[in-house]
């Protein structure tokens, strides 16, 4: 007899409904679930293959500790006991701050990620937070903290009624959406040019996604900011500024911006971007004139030299051409839980010992461990704690960072595989399957063009004495505050759920009456865990019954009830309320921002680049880094090839299939050439998260299946000056046939020209 449990995808953003035939615990089938209310029945090859994921061998089922050099099976109760003596020893004889903590994506996509990490970094008591953002999308939350005063406060293209979408450095037809959650984005990309919307997509690559738009520009890569910055001075002294009604009086600073964005003419921009002035002109007039139109970037524009400036102007320019916070604009989505009312965004409250890297949402740029592991001192990191992240695979200079795991006094890893990260781990303490997990989007929902919420239960039980991932992360949180082993999981949770209890009473914005934090407790007491803190966010939020006082209203086994979601309806308009300045207004005039754009215009001016630049690219059949062990995903293909246009490959003396290798400053890798008339020429490609080849490393499938790690390639101070994160796209590399001698002198890129700005200093 098989049963259905209809649960919502983890493994990407576009949190699809599934429905997964079980037998026993074995899956049959991972089908779309139709009578979701969000997905309709979509899923993409990585979702129906979830229960490839979950049955790969290679999972860990138990934890691993390392004995004599080996990583060997242990008892739950061993492996603690080890953390606890060997975490201790550390911090007594180095300090708190010798405790790194990397968090990576997978943490957004786990409601342990999303509820236990953060009591976990508090326990830990240390600076040397980091996480996969300051790899990916910490520009944007700097520039949203900035202009609302909310890092979390990201605005997302109403994509089911916008008029005019641009794209910058997205490709959501194989990403499936990032800083965009909506299920099946082919198709309402599809749907919005039926309904007579345009598409643009601006892309040094001709994407899937570019390719099936009205227009594809093909830009340089970096040069984003520079084509934004232009698009608004048009707007400007064309007089075209069309702050929408309701944020007329809301909005400061303008003048300024005005101001500081005069020199950006399209002329000037039009050479350094490779796009025409007449066509940068006719972009702003388009998107003043198209009722709903919203320009919306993604890695493309973050990962980069600029990507806070250009984070910012994607919300600028959304906000003058009148389509900021209104249909088909972009707009703030308001999710079911309650989210917590903020003060206004403060960063660099401080710094990274070594590089002086600003701190921002409570974190320190991961382009600075290297540094912080390698330089003695007081404050030296000597131990590593990775959560579901793979910084050496993922993050930039890997070859040093990987020696420099290497040489640490303690790494913990939780994480389901022995791979290029955790091999290095003491201990690894292993999650259970997705499917054993129950799973609710907190951070999606945030970010999701329709106000949608859904929980999935567990599908299949725990295997004996084998612990939730939540359990693991309140564990170990437990262990940081010095709490006896073996753990009390129970009491280590009351005090997670009082705390929130308490922070929700103290919190005018939080739903909850009259009543006091133990009164909130008793509420909920017949739960525990993620469940338990979902219910009180739930119940204090938006939608929530507030405890009572709304009767109608939603509590968590109301959402239970409805396994295929809830629509809560389209995005509504949320500003000013939703404003979290200081002045309670859109604060344009960032100072940080404007400094910065005077380091854009010398990059106007500057010759035009000689050489290759190398950018990434991802693939609908694999997840970062992790996702290469599933035979039937990568199907045995070599998915890691460097294309290359057939120019510069000539230019180089190579042929599709030759060997080549890549030299950057910072590194050499080699691979296979492929031969691609998509890409810009100058531009070359080569995905991340490959190289799994490893000394130690146990995935038999993704070891067998080549590939290299491109982030060899990319330079630790190559960062965005103002949020420090890595420079991931646009890297200058030479190529060589493989086996060919040394390459010349490669220039470097970012910070090295310009120091860290620094704020309040
Ligand atoms: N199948 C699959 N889906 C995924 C992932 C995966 O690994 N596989 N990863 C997930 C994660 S963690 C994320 S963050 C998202 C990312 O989601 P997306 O950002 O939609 O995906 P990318 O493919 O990284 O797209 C970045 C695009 O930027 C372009 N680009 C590079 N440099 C520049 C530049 O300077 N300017 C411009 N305008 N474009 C540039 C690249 O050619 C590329 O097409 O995808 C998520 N979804
Ligand atoms: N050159 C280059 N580098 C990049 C990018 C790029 O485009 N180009 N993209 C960047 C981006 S956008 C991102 S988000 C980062 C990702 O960087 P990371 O988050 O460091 O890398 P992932 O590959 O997502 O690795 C996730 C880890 O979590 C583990 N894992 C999977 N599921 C779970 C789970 O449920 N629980 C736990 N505890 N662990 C789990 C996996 O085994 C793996 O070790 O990479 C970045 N690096
Ligand atoms: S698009 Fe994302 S959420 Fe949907 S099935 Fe694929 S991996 Fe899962
Ligand atoms: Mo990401």
């Amino acid at each position: 007899m098989t049963r259905t449990a209809i649960r919502t995808c983890p493994l990407c953003e576009a949190t699809c409904g599934l429905a997964i035939e079980l037998d026993g615990d074995r899956v049959v089938s991972v089908r779309g679930d139709g009578q979701d209310v969000f997905s309709a029945g979509y899923l993409c090859p990585k979702g129906a293959l979830l229960g490839d994921l979950d049955a790969d061998p290679d999972r860990l089922r138990t934890p691993r500790i390392r004995r004599d050099g080996d990583l060997v099976e242990a008892s739950w109760e061993e492996a603690f006991d080890l953390v606890a003596t060997r975490l201790s020893t550390v911090r007594a004889e180095h300090g708190n701050d010798a405790v790194a903590i990397y968090l990576g994506n997978p943490n957004a996509h786990t409601l342990a990620g999303q509820l236990y990490n953060r009591p976990l970094i508090k326990a830990l008591a240390t600076r040397n937070v980091h996480s996969a953002s300051s790899v990916d999308q910490l520009p944007k939350h700097i520039s949203c903290g900035l202009l609302f005063g909310d890092p979390l406060a990201i605005p997302v293209p109403d994509i089911d009624r916008t008029e005019m979408l641009v794209i910058l450095g997205g490709n959501p037809r194989v990403s499936n959406g990032s800083l965009m959650t909506a299920p099946d984005l082919p198709g309402r990309l599809t749907e919005l040019r039926r309904r007579g919307g345009r598409l643009v997509v601006i892309d040094p690559k001709r994407t899937r996604t570019a390719a099936r738009a009205d227009e594809h520009l093909a830009i340089r890569p970096g040069t984003d900011v520079l084509l934004l910055a232009a698009i608004a001075r048009t707007v400007f002294t064309e007089d075209l500024v069309a702050i929408p009604g309701h944020l007329q009086d809301h909005v400061v600073g303008l003048d300024e911006v005005a101001q500081t964005l005069a020199p950006f003419t399209p002329a000037a921009a039009a050479p350094a971007c490779g796009i025409d002035a007449s066509t940068i002109q006719r972009m702003a007039h388009d998107l003043v004139r198209t009722d709903g139109a919203c320009v919306y970037g993604r890695l493309g524009t973050t990962a980069t030299d600029f990507g806070t400036t250009t984070s910012w102007l994607v919300d600028v320019v959304n906000l003058i051409t009148g389509n900021l916070d209104v249909p088909g604009g972009a707009m703030f989505p308001r999710p079911a839980h309650h989210r917590g009312s903020r003060r206004p965004f403060r960063m660099n409250r401080w710094q990274s010992r070594v590089t002086g890297l600003p701190e921002a949402i409570g974190e320190l740029p991961v382009a600075g461990l290297i540094d912080e592991i390698e330089t003695p001192g007081d404050g030296q990191v000597r131990a590593l704690l990775t959560v579901g992240g793979n910084p050496v695979a993922s993050t930039p200079d890997s070859e040093r960072l990987d020696a420099a795991i290497g040489s640490l006094n303690l790494v913990i890893s939780v994480d389901p595989y022995i791979n290029a990260t955790s091999r290095h781990a003491d201990v690894i303490l292993p999650p259970p399957a997705t499917l054993q997990r129950s799973h609710m989007d907190l951070s999606f929902a945030a970010l999701s063009v329709r106000n949608v919420v859904n929980y999935s239960p567990p599908a299949c039980a725990l295997d004996p004495g084998q612990l939730d991932e939540w359990e693991i992360l309140v564990s170990l949180a437990a262990i940081a505050t010095g709490a006896p082993t073996p753990i009390d999981i129970d009491g280590a949770d009351d005090v997670v759920a009082a705390q929130l209890a308490a922070g929700l009473v103290r919190d005018p914005a939080a739903a909850t009456g009259d009543l006091d934090a133990d009164a909130l407790l008793q509420t909920v007491e017949h739960r525990r865990g993620p469940e338990r803190l979902l219910d009180l966010l739930v119940r204090a939020g938006p939608y929530g019954d507030g405890f009572g006082a709304e009767p109608d209203g939603l509590t968590l086994a109301a959402i239970e009830a409805r396994p295929h979601g809830i629509d809560l309806g389209p995005l509504t308009s949320r500003l000013p309320d939703a404003l979290s300045t200081a002045s309670g207004n859109i604060e344009v005039a960032a100072e940080a921002v404007l400094a910065d754009l005077e380091r854009a215009r010398q990059r106007c001016e500057a010759a035009e680049p000689q050489g290759l630049v190398l950018i990434g690219r991802r693939h609908l059949r694999t997840n970062n880094s992790w996702s290469h062990n599933v035979a039937a995903l990568t199907k045995g293909q070599d998915l890691c090839t460097l294309q290359v246009t057939p120019g510069d490959a000539e230019d180089a003396g190579l042929t599709d299939g030759d060997s080549v290798t890549v030299r950057s400053r910072i590194g050499s890798v080699t691979t296979t050439v492929e031969i691609c008339e998509d890409l810009r020429q100058g531009v070359v490609s080569l995905p991340h998260g490959f190289g799994h080849d490893l000394a130690g490393v146990e995935l038999a499938v993704a070891c067998r299946g080549g590939g290299v790690n491109s982030n060899v390639l990319t330079d630790r101070h190559a960062v965005d000056p103002v949020s420090g994160n890595a420079v991931l796209n646009g890297i200058p590399v030479e190529l060589t046939p493989a086996g060919a001698g040394d390459g010349a002198d490669i220039p470097r890129i970012g910070r090295s020209a310009t120091p860290p700005m620094r704020f309040g200093l």
